[in-house]
C-alpha cells in the first residue's frame, strides 16, 4: 500500500522557481473549482493541506507538495471567466513553460466533472497531454452527486468527448472518498515504472 504523508513545500509563479526534485512529479490540473485542492486532501488524508474553496480561485500559482514518495503539483485552474486577459495570458504562459519540462512530469491527473459534459478547455487540455505524449489519466469528481447509473453513463460520454477508453477514467469523490484506492493504485504503478 501506498503510504501518503503530506506537506506543502512550496509555490511558483514563473518557471524559475520551479520545484525540481529527484522524486516523481504528478501533477493536477482542470478547471477551476473542479474539485483539484479536495482531491488532493483526500489523497492526503488531511482535511486542510490544501485550500479549498467556495469561490473560483484567483491563484494563479503552481502549488507543491511533498507526498513522500513522490511530490504533487497543484495546478492553477482553467476557465474561470472573471479574470483579465492579462491574466489570462500569465496563466498559459506559466501551464507551458511548466509542460515544456515534460521529462520532469512522470504523469497527470486531469480532473472532470462528472456531472458535465466536458468543457472546449478539458477536450484541449486532453488534445495537448496527447500531442505531447504526456502520460495522464482522467479523473471524473463529484461522484456523490450522481446515482451510480448516472455516474456510468456520464463516463461513457466524457470518455467519448475526451477520445479516451472509460477504463481510463477513475471515478472519485473527495466527500466520499470513493476512488481514493483506486488513485493510489495508479500512483504506485507511476512510482514504480519511474524507478525503473
Ligand atoms: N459534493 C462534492 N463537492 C466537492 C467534491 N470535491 C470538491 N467539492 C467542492 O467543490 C468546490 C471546489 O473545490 P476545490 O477543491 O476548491 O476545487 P479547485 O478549485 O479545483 O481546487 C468546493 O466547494 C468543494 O467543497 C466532491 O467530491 N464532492
Ligand atoms: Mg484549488
Amino acid at each position: 500500500m501506498l503510504k501518503i504523508n503530506a506537506q506543502f513545500i512550496t509555490s511558483a509563479a514563473s518557471a524559475s522557481q520551479f520545484l525540481k526534485s529527484p522524486k516523481p512529479q504528478i501533477a493536477v490540473c482542470g478547471k477551476s473549482n473542479v474539485g483539484k485542492s479536495s482531491f488532493i486532501n483526500m489523497l492526503a488524508g488531511q482535511k486542510k493541506l490544501a485550500k479549498v474553496s467556495k469561490e473560483p480561485g484567483r491563484t494563479r500559482l503552481i502549488n507543491y507538495f511533498d507526498m513522500g514518495g513522490f511530490i504533487l503539483a497543484d495546478l492553477p485552474g482553467y476557465g474561470y471567466a472573471r479574470v483579465s486577459q492579462a491574466e489570462k495570458l500569465k496563466w498559459a504562459k506559466l501551464l507551458d513553460d511548466f509542460f515544456a519540462k515534460k521529462e520532469a512530469i512522470a504523469h497527470v491527473f486531469s480532473l472532470v466533472d462528472i456531472r458535465h459534459d466536458p468543457t472546449a478547455d478539458d477536450v484541449q487540455m486532453a488534445e495537448f497531454l496527447n500531442y505531447h505524449v504526456i502520460p495522464f489519466t482522467v479523473v471524473a469528481t463529484k461522484a456523490d452527486k450522481l446515482s451510480r447509473a448516472q455516474a456510468q453513463r456520464s463516463i461513457i460520454s466524457i470518455a467519448a468527448k475526451l477520445k479516451i477508453g472509460a477504463g481510463n477514467i477513475i471515478v472519485t469523490s473527495s466527500q466520499s472518498g470513493q476512488g481514493c484506492e483506486e488513485v493510489k493504485t495508479k500512483i504506485e504503478q507511476i512510482i514504480s515504472l519511474n524507478n525503473q
